[in-house]
């Protein structure tokens, strides 16, 4: 008998997008439901952190976005998104996209306090760190760019998509090659479907 998967999610987030591909591409069956995290007092007893991704396979909860991506590709029938001779450069190269979406986020975070509570010295290191990242990025390209489907790919992906939304794209120029691959990898149905509303972005809560 299979389990009851209940994956709560948020309308904008780029960890939740990042889980929402890897159960499209596992043809993962789950009920999945959108919630406003910023309000959600009821995930606490499943996860004390409160944040989205969270999945419950039945009573078990699942934390974390890269747990639930390597949960699904345990029981899914399809290819494996972390082949065993790369997995170390999927994994490294996967925290380097969820860093770049963590400092968007904590920007758009610190940019929507009252004037006279931002930082502006937290907000250049958050900008400085995203701008390195992404050179990062391309300059190591060749270690990405290549035919077999991976786990690193999709975060990749989520990140640089989610830097144009919440941030900029000016990266772009300076990052050619980076940015053709993403203009081909969004070329994917399960990027397409899964292009975030940004109109049903929650208010943050600060404090
Ligand atoms: N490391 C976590 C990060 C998840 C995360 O930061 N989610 C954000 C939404 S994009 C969240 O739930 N924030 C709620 C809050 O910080 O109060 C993961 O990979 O799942």
């Amino acid at each position: 008998m299979s389990n009851n998967l209940i994956l709560y999610n948020g309308p904008t987030s780029p960890f939740g997008r990042k889980v929402k591909i890897v159960s499209l591409v596992h043809e993962i069956n789950l009920e999945e439901k959108i919630i406003n995290v910023y309000g959600a007092d009821f995930l606490d007893k499943d996860n004390p952190l409160r944040k989205i991704p969270t999945l419950l396979v039945d009573n078990l909860p699942i934390i974390d976005s890269d747990n639930i991506c390597l949960y699904f590709d345990s029981i899914t029938k399809k290819n494996t998104l972390f082949p065993k001779e790369k997995y170390w450069q999927i994994m490294s190269y996967t925290s380097v996209a969820n860093g770049l979406m963590e400092s968007i986020l904590e920007r758009f975070m610190e940019i929507s306090r009252p004037d006279g509570e931002k930082s502006l010295n937290f907000i250049n290191k958050l900008e400085t760190r995203a701008f390195r990242s992404i050179n990062w990025l391309e300059n190591n390209l060749k270690n990405f760019n290549d035919n077999i489907f991976t786990m690193d790919k999709i975060a990749i992906a989520c990140a640089l998509e989610y830097t144009v939304f919440r941030f900029t794209d000016k990266w772009q120029e300076n990052n050619k090659n980076l940015s053709i691959w993403l203009e081909n990898f969004q070329k994917n149905d399960f990027m397409k479907s899964t292009i975030p509303d940004l109109t049903l972005t929650p208010k943050p809560k600060l404090s």
